[in-house]
């Protein structure tokens, strides 16, 4: 069943059920009651468990509880751990202990300044049942995978949280992008994931090792993995990566066969995939939320909607990642402020003459560079603008009327 309509059924199926739960509600309320002190025993938490709980976040997890119950307003309010497994805007599903459950999202103020993703852990806080719950606190991410929002504005968005690994998806019959290949590994790298590239539709490739040597190419040291998910080449190899608690995140432009791939991990058809279009081969973003799926054996899976574009929001890491060896270059040049064209003693127009240095690769970093450049001056500009916003007025000099004296 498609989630969002499964979402409304459980609603509803919460609903009729909460009369006949009602005895159970009150145990609940005790359960929750009980959490803080579950926790200071060792609760086993068995489901969140499986949906990555580990110590770094139990321990969050037992201070901010503490913290919420010092302020607690409302007695019957009942908080728990939980998971953000699918994001539909105003309404984010989550997983408890005792199961799905929805959360509002919260208005933006001074508590939440930070976004939900998907992936996050929060504290949550329901007053019954079957009512939507609220978020009363976000916990410290494990890692966190983001982009420049499109749009004018100069603003962070969080793609995925808590990852441990990276599936970063390419067709090996349309979609073999290297420039965005790049992309997506410096993202990658940024967010503490570790990056995995996986090769998609081997079953419709004649030249595959021709392919892999370029991909190899530009990202030395990453796992590359040729699969189908039609004939089920390949697909043994991802094992691997796949572990209880861990989480796997599923990115690539669409029609890359990311749901495909899920569905054949999990062994049934539990996302909704679509035929690329026949003229441009392109997909037609039939994913439209990011959402976990947990597979039987352990192993938690994030399906996302096919990025039209990745730009990037920041990056330290996995430019050096990336791009070692361009980096080492730049400083290696007789002028520190060299533009790399003609200057003498330029080392990376030298690399480039001796064949080390890919010219096509050259572009990439120098297009990468400006585009982070720019990004961190609209930044700072964005900084200064509410700086100055926030500055408060000096206080009115008070006229002083000559007569008063
Ligand atoms: N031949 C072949 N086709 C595949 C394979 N994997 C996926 N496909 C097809 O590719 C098309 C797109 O697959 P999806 O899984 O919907 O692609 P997606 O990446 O999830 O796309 P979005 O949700 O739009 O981002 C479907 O028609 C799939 O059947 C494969 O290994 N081999
Ligand atoms: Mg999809
Ligand atoms: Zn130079």
């Amino acid at each position: 069943m498609h989630l969002e309509a499964k979402m409304e059924n459980d609603n509803d199926n919460n609903k009729s059920k909460s009369k006949s739960k009602s005895k159970s509600k009150s145990n609940k309320v005790n359960s929750a009651i009980l959490t803080s002190k579950n926790e200071e025993k060792g609760s086993d938490w068995m489901i969140l468990t499986q949906y990555g709980f580990s110590d770094f976040f139990k321990d969050q997890y037992v201070t901010r509880l503490r913290e919420i119950e010092n302020q607690k307003k409302d007695l019957y309010e009942i908080y728990q751990p939980a998971r953000v497994i699918a994001d539909f805007g105003q309404k984010i599903k989550v997983m408890t202990e005792d199961g799905e459950r929805t959360v509002a999202r919260p208005q933006r103020s001074h508590i939440f300044d930070q976004q939900i993703a998907t992936g996050d852990w929060i504290v949550a806080g329901f007053m019954n049942d079957f009512d939507e719950g609220t978020v009363k606190a976000v916990l410290s991410r494990m890692t966190k995978f983001s982009r420049a929002a499109a749009g004018k504005e100069v603003k962070e968005q969080i793609v995925a949280t808590n990852v441990d690994t990276v599936f970063i998806i390419q067709s090996l019959n349309h979609d073999f992008n290297m420039r965005r290949l790049e992309r997506y590994l410096v993202a990658a790298w940024d967010s503490g994931a570790n990056p995995v590239i996986v090769l998609t539709k081997l079953d419709l490739c004649d030249d595959v090792m021709e392919k892999l040597m370029v991909v190899y190419e530009i990202a030395p040291g990453v796992d590359v993995i040729p699969v189908s998910s039609f004939t089920g080449e390949g697909i043994k190899e991802l094992d691997r990566y796949i572990g209880i608690g861990k989480t796997i995140a599923v990115m690539g432009s669409s029609g890359v066969g990311k749901s495909t791939l899920i569905n054949t991990l999990i062994g049934r058809p539990v996302l909704k995939t679509q035929n690329i279009r026949e003229d441009d081969s392109k997909g037609r973003h039939t994913t439209t939320h990011r959402e976990l799926v947990v597979m039987e054996n352990g192993g938690i899976l994030m399906d996302t909607p096919g990025m039209r574009t990745l730009s990037l929001w920041e990056s330290d890491e996995g430019m050096e990642k990336m791009f070692g060896e361009i980096e080492r270059l730049v400083k290696s040049c007789r002028f520190n402020d060299c533009t790399h064209h003609n200057e003498p003693g330029c080392a990376v127009q030298a690399a480039i003459f001796k064949g080390e240095l890919d010219q096509r690769r050259w572009e990439s970093w120098k297009k990468l560079q400006k585009e982070l450049r720019f990004l961190d001056k609209k930044k700072d500009l964005k900084i200064k603008s509410l700086d100055r916003k926030n500055q408060k007025q000096p206080p009115r000099q008070k006229k002083v009327n000559i007569d008063e004296y």
